[in-house]
């Protein structure tokens, strides 16, 4: 990593805000003796897969279901910041490694993947602020601009498991730009909507900005995208849907699986697996995120067999952002693509190692918000800095997406000002 200007730590400031959910979360204000300041806010997920880093709770029932994070705030004002202010970090890793070890446990459970990533993007931030340079320059030198794939529908947890499937997402393969991707992604948001209106569909809202039509088949979700896409102007080729089943949520035990909607008795992985199959032989299906559960890894072993050479068996649960779990993914031939999610592994140089050993392994990375986000864009400097070909950061719709999607506009705005510079 390239070094930069770093000063002091003089100042720090964690508090409880709300997230895009109205769920608690953790904000983190870091400040540098030369100006430089940071203001993180930590993303959190709905279903938290069982080998994430730890993030912390209250459990005090009397306030915020019982999910307040005031523990959390209390240990990083009191206890992390009194051994930080006036410390000196020549780089990221060296600052996140300082948190790990004060943390001093495997799954940071004493401070929480929650308080320790707020502090760790917090001082991206200020050293970006004080350098004056763009916060993707901090985390590499990829400069690339990634492919957005925009959730369409919400099912399963992220919408009362309207549909068993949790979020259908769509890609343009061909948009010549971030900007036209975007474009067309609002284009086909919209086309989709207009549909389930002239189809007396119900048209709630889920929780990353997706349609969540009650009762819908995963046959019915693809074909309206599909379908959304064409009246758009986007034929069928041009378009990639990316399904995640967070079968997770599916899950029962003995490799079984209950589907809420479609099938009376509980079914077994090989049924979920033919399924896929027939979506891949039926739609343009470019990928399918924890077809199967974190336990399942047989399951996975014979997905990834099966459909491995044809789409991107992305691994979310399963992997949670650890290198360690996608080393053993690849020498057992689980998945190849996996979801990076910063706040599964709890420091910016977790996710960062993450990604490095997915690229060295010919796995394809994609780097992907929480249903429970926030108005924070730093993902997007993540995901320039470091390369990534893809990203998925919900609906082109709603705040906490939006917020998203816009600043990568502006950054395409910024590379191509670059370019046109050089020449
Ligand atoms: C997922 C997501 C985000 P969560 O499963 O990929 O899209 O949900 O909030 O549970 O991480
Ligand atoms: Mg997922």
């Amino acid at each position: 990593m390239k070094r930069y200007f770093i000063a002091k730590i003089t100042g720090i400031l964690a508090r409880e805000i709300i997230d895009s959910r109205g769920e608690p979360t953790v904000e983190v204000d870091l400040s540098l003796e030369n100006g430089g300041r940071g203001l993180a806010q930590v993303e959190s997920g709905a279903s938290i897969g069982s080998y994430e880093a730890h993030d912390i709770r209250d459990g005090d029932m009397s306030r915020l279901k019982g999910k307040g994070v005031l523990r959390v705030v209390e240990s990083i004002n009191h206890v992390l910041a009194p051994e930080l202010l006036n410390m000196e970090f020549p780089d990221q890793k060296i600052f996140d490694q300082f948190l790990i070890g004060l943390d001093g446990t495997p799954n940071l459970e004493r401070y929480g993947a929650n308080g320790i990533l707020g502090l760790s993007i917090a001082f991206a931030q200020a050293v970006a602020d004080q350098n004056k340079i763009p916060l993707y320059q901090i985390f590499g030198q990829g400069r690339r601009m990634p492919i957005p794939m925009f959730t369409i529908f919400n099912g399963g947890k992220l919408a009362s498991f309207s549909t068993d499937v949790q979020e259908f997402n769509v890609l343009i393969k061909d948009a010549p730009s971030f900007a036209e991707s975007l474009r067309a992604g609002a284009e086909i948001y919209h086309s989709v909507g207009q549909i389930l209106d002239e189809q007396g569909l119900n048209k709630k809202i889920g929780d990353e900005g997706g349609y969540a039509v009650p009762g819908a088949t995963t046959d019915q979700g693809m074909e309206l995208i599909v379908e959304g896409a064409k009246r758009a102007g986007y034929s069928e080729g041009r378009i990639g849907i990316v399904i995640d089943e967070a079968a997770n949520s599916l899950y029962t035990d003995q490799r079984r699986y209950h589907l809420l909607h479609h099938q009376q008795e509980d079914v077994e992985s090989d049924y979920l697996i033919r399924k896929f199959e027939s979506l891949k032989e039926r739609f343009p299906l470019m990928g399918v995120e924890d077809g199967l559960a974190d336990q399942d890894w047989e399951g996975w072993i014979e997905l990834t067999k099966r459909l491995g050479d044809k789409i991107m068996i992305i691994g979310d649960d399963i992997f949670s952002t650890n290198a360690v779990r996608l080393t053993k993914g690849k020498e057992s031939g689980v998945a190849n693509a996996v979801m990076i999610k910063p706040s599964q592994i709890g420091t910016i140089t977790g996710a960062i190692e993450a990604t490095k050993t997915a690229n060295d392994q010919n796995y394809t990375p994609v780097l992907s918000q929480r249903s429970g986000d926030t108005e924070s864009a730093y993902l997007t400097h993540l995901a320039v800095g470091l390369g990534f070909p893809y990203v998925k950061f919900g609906a082109p719709a709603r705040g906490e997406r939006t917020v998203k999607y816009n600043e990568l506009l502006r950054i395409e705005e910024g590379l191509n000002q670059v370019l046109e510079n050089s020449h």
